[in-house]
């Protein structure tokens, strides 16, 4: 039996590692684009990977960039994918602002190679494709909840360059009968997030002040609110995407909505912290009001004696200014019931639960961090969250 294969541009990423799992648990032959970089970068697919001098490997990987057309077309030409996932972009809005020509050229004009790749290589009818599209599309929001039909109105270089990704995938499907569908996803979010995002941003903050390696987060904009669910729900949703009978949009969402305040709140309740806020604006912080050295987590890690220096009115969280950006995006919130009703597909993981996984998985990291410390060892040089 011939095996279906995907093709995932950003398979190093967060969704992409994801998805490389479920489409191999699926029996599918699995193949990835990663960037040349000059240090690695496959920590997140690292335990996918097989010698490809072994016997029946279903993960393999290829050299390639959104931003060079020519590795495109060889790439699909050596693979001959079914179906091919376009998750690689230059993902982090705010940087989008400082680097907005190369946010273009990947998000946007990536989509559109890809497209004209499978075009020029003449697949454009055997390949399904799907493009990750995003919630960031609708900006300045025009309608609450967000629905398919909702306007959108983009307030970043990254937002604008994924709508012009949009527009594309729903042209290429109408000029040219491809079967191309637009993932509208909301903010999701794992363990394995990249560290400059504010959920793990703040979960990564939370274990490592429990646990002593850092006494402050210093966050933007904490009345933001946003729709989070879990990245391995929403792969889950990608991959359904293209096993209708038609080519649709659609948006994928858990349909609550939380402000980066209370996602602070949950995350270091996790980390046995329990926040108080005082003042507002760029003055707000957040202060310890009580510490729970019972607190699961903080008995899991022995964290008990660092909790202890955590007296009440510790400030523990400042705003910094440096972290609000030209245009925010202020108010999220999704409506996926043309998802439920057409793909059967619902978020199975809370917020509570993703919270809970997420500082666990930091946690594990702080205490390395603070074994290594006490016990003199080198760390690898850790990546200051600060976007
Ligand atoms: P990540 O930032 O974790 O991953 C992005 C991936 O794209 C990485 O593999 C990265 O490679 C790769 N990439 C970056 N630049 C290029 C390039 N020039 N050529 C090829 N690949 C490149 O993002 P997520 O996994 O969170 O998101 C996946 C996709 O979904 C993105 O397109 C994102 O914009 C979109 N999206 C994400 C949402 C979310 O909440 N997570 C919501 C809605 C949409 P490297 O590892 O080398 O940097
Ligand atoms: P977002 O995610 O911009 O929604 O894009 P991010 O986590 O970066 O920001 C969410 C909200 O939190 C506010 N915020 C901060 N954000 C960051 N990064 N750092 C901070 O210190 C901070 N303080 C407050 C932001 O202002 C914002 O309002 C993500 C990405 O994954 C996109 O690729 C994806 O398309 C969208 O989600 C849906």
């Amino acid at each position: 039996m011939t095996l279906k294969k995907a093709l995932i541009t950003g398979i190093t990423g967060q969704d992409g590692a994801y998805l490389a799992e479920f489409l191999l648990e699926k029996g599918y032959e699995v193949h990835g684009i990663k960037r040349r970089a000059s240090l690695f970068n496959t920590a997140r697919i690292d335990h996918l990977y097989h010698d490809p001098h072994e016997e029946d490997v279903r993960f393999f990987m290829h050299y390639g960039d959104l931003t060079d057309s020519s590795n495109l077309v060889r790439i699909i030409q050596h693979v001959q994918p079914d179906e091919i996932y376009n998750l690689g972009a230059q993902s982090h809005v705010q940087v989008s602002f400082e680097s907005p020509e190369y946010t273009g050229d990947v998000d946007g004009l990536g989509t559109l190679r890809l497209l004209e790749a499978m075009r020029i290589l003449g697949v454009e009818k055997d390949v399904r494709f799907y493009q990750a599209s995003t919630s960031e599309l609708y900006g300045k929001v025009q309608e609450v909840p967000q629905t398919e039909k909702t306007p959108f109105y983009p307030r970043s270089p990254y937002g604008c360059a994924k709508l012009y990704a949009y527009w594309c995938t729903v042209n290429y499907r109408e000029a040219y009968g491809m079967f191309a569908c637009n993932g509208i996803l909301f903010n999701h979010e794992s363990p394995i997030r990249g560290e400059t995002f504010v959920t793990r941003k703040i979960t990564r903050a939370a274990a490592r002040i429990a646990g002593g390696v850092q006494d402050r987060l210093y966050l933007g904009n904490l009345g933001a609110l946003r729709d989070w669910g879990h990245a391995r729900d929403y792969v889950r949703a990608q991959w359904l995407m293209l096993q209708q009978s038609e080519p649709e949009d659609f948006v994928i969402a858990t349909g609550k909505q939380h402000s980066v305040r209370e996602f602070c709140e949950k995350a270091f309740a996790n980390a046995g912290i329990h926040l108080a806020w005082k003042g507002t604006g760029v003055e707000e912080h957040g202060i310890v009001d009580s510490v729970n050295k019972e607190a699961p987590l903080v008995g899991k890690y022995g964290m008990k004696q660092a909790l202890s220096r955590l007296a009440p009115g510790t400030t523990v969280i400042c705003v910094d200014a440096a972290y609000f950006r030209p245009a925010d995006v202020v108010s999220l919130v999704g409506d996926a019931t043309k998802a439920r009703e057409k793909l059967g597909w619902e978020p199975l993981i809370t917020l509570d639960e993703m919270v809970f996984e997420m500082v666990d998985s930091d946690f594990q990291d702080a205490r390395r961090e603070a074994v290594c410390k006490a016990n003199g060892f080198p760390l690898p040089a850790s990546c200051e969250a600060h976007m």
